[in-house]
């Protein structure tokens, strides 16, 4: 008789955002078909003796193989910074596929799966980045690409290249609204960046740390602000990302105390580092350069109330993957470049599930829940990919990681899998790390070892957010509505 199952993981401590308990899962064709005890026959068969098995991690911001338009390269492709995620416990990535201005969006999406196809280690979706929102792009491109399953895009407040004004913003939010899609927004007033940056040089202050001065916190504060009213006027929902602080905080509780939608994420940027990362010496605060920077220890404190207390709902790791040393990495503009010509990013995306099981969930910060929510569910759900991703549960996909709580070690970069020569998190201690991670049922790390496959990663088109999520409550006082 065939086996009824291509792996049973026996004995598995369950964890979803809901629930805990001990079964049995079984997988055939890379989905779960059954949960519960005295299964039947398997293949394979992986004993889990009673350790917490969650849901694969969704990163739902991290940079592959983006291009840049700097001279600058990033040092991930999709086979690299799959098979680190991988060995991290994430199984699905969100990437961006951006558009250069001038150009068309989906030149952009064509180019990106090329860069994907054949390489990803691990399923991935992509969000789009708009730089460019031509007549064509609002009323055709973007509105067949989210048809076509890229429901989320991503808008600048900052950076030259990418930023758009208020105006612009107004145009894709009413795009959103009309497509179902989610817009997610970097807020930093690059006005205010730009002039800042302009006097320290001046000053003569052009080390790497005084990146984090030319990016204070009020700079977020006021970006956040504008973009929770803009999306307040065109009533859609937000997602702001990779807030870093206090203040950006207070606008978003202020929003959503109001009623808004308005979603939040961090990263562990905020909850391990600081500006004071940026103050080693030399060049090499510059490996710390990412934007919005580190704050302060108050801050972190910020950031972790935050997750447990419902602000955030996603923590992604932002992967910028550029490596210190070499001609195309932090250095690409000379080892004495000032702050303002550093390629802004970490990596991150091995060390984001670790981090936040170690020092959120053994640290007693956040309970397992919230964490599979953080790390997983909430990004499947608000990007248009669960229950397919994000959950363990009969018809899911077989993403499942099976956690090793109880082995201290000391995060080395010599033990990731990325292309970067260094990682932000050198040093820090964990207590957890995946022991197995499956991606669609295959084995693709397993203690210790990366065992995965480049072009076993497959694409992924996003479903557009449920419309519970994206039921707006926008201004409710006297207004003109097209
Ligand atoms: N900031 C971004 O907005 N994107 C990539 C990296 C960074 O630091
Ligand atoms: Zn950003
Ligand atoms: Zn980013």
């Amino acid at each position: 008789m065939p086996a009824s199952f291509d792996t049973l993981v026996l004995n598995a401590q369950i964890a979803t955002a809901a629930d805990l308990y001990l079964a049995d899962i079984g997988i055939k064709d890379g989905r779960i078909t059954a949960i519960g005890t005295g299964l039947g026959s398997a293949a394979d068969t992986i004993d889990a003796r009673g350790r917490l098995v969650t849901p694969g991690g969704v990163d739902a911001h991290c940079h592959l193989d983006q291009p840049t338009g700097d001279g600058s390269r990033m040092a991930d492709d999709f086979l690299t910074g799959t098979r680190s995620a991988a060995c991290g416990g994430t199984t699905t990535v969100i990437p961006f596929a951006a558009q250069f201005k001038g150009h068309s969006l989906r030149a952009a999406v064509d180019d990106y799966h090329r860069r994907a196809e054949g390489k990803a280690t691990i399923d991935y979706a992509f969000h789009l980045i708009v730089s460019d929102p031509s007549p064509l792009v609002l009323t055709q491109e973007l509105p067949q690409l989210v048809a076509e399953g890229y429901t989320s895009f991503k808008v600048y407040m900052t950076y030259d290249e990418l930023k758009l004004d208020d105006r612009q913003i107004l145009d894709l939010l009413s795009v959103a609204r009309q497509e179902g899609a989610m817009v997610m927004v970097h807020a930093e007033n690059a006005d205010c960046i730009a002039w800042l940056t302009e006097q320290m040089l001046d000053a003569g202050l052009s080390a790497p740390r005084y990146h984090a001065h030319a990016r204070p916190m009020l700079i977020e504060r006021e970006a956040t602000h504008r973009a929770i009213a803009l999306a307040e006027l065109a009533d859609v929902p937000i997602l702001v990302v990779h807030v870093s602080g206090r203040d950006a905080v207070r606008q978003i509780r202020h929003a959503q105390g109001m009623g808004l939608k308005v979603y939040a994420e961090t990263c562990p940027q905020y909850l391990f580092l600081t500006a004071e990362s940026l103050e080693l010496e030399g060049f090499e605060g510059a490996k710390c350069i990412c934007s919005p920077p580190p704050r302060d220890k108050a801050n972190q404190e910020v950031i972790w109330h935050g997750l447990d207390n419902g602000t955030f709902q996603l923590l992604s790791s932002d992967h910028a993957p550029f490596t210190f040393g070499g001609p195309t990495g932090k250095q690409v503009n000379g080892p004495n470049a000032s702050f303002d010509k550093v390629p802004n990013g970490i990596p991150g995306l091995e060390t984001r599930m670790p981090l936040l099981m170690s020092h959120g969930v053994a640290g007693g910060r956040i309970d397992v829940h919230q964490f599979v929510a953080l790390t997983s569910t909430n990004a499947a759900k608000l990007y248009g990919l669960f229950p397919r991703k994000g959950t363990i549960a009969v018809g899911s996909d077989a993403d499942i990681v099976i956690w090793d709580t109880d082995q201290p070690r000391t995060i080395r970069n010599e033990l990731l899998h990325h292309a970067v020569d260094y990682t932000p998190y050198e040093g820090i201690e964990v207590t957890a790390w995946p022991a197995i991670t499956l991606s669609r049922g295959v084995v693709v790390w397993q203690d210790g070892h990366y065992l995965g496959r480049a072009g076993h990663g497959q694409f992924l088109r996003c479903e557009r957010p449920t419309p519970a999520r994206m039921r707006g409550r926008g201004y409710r006082g006297p207004l003109w509505r097209p």
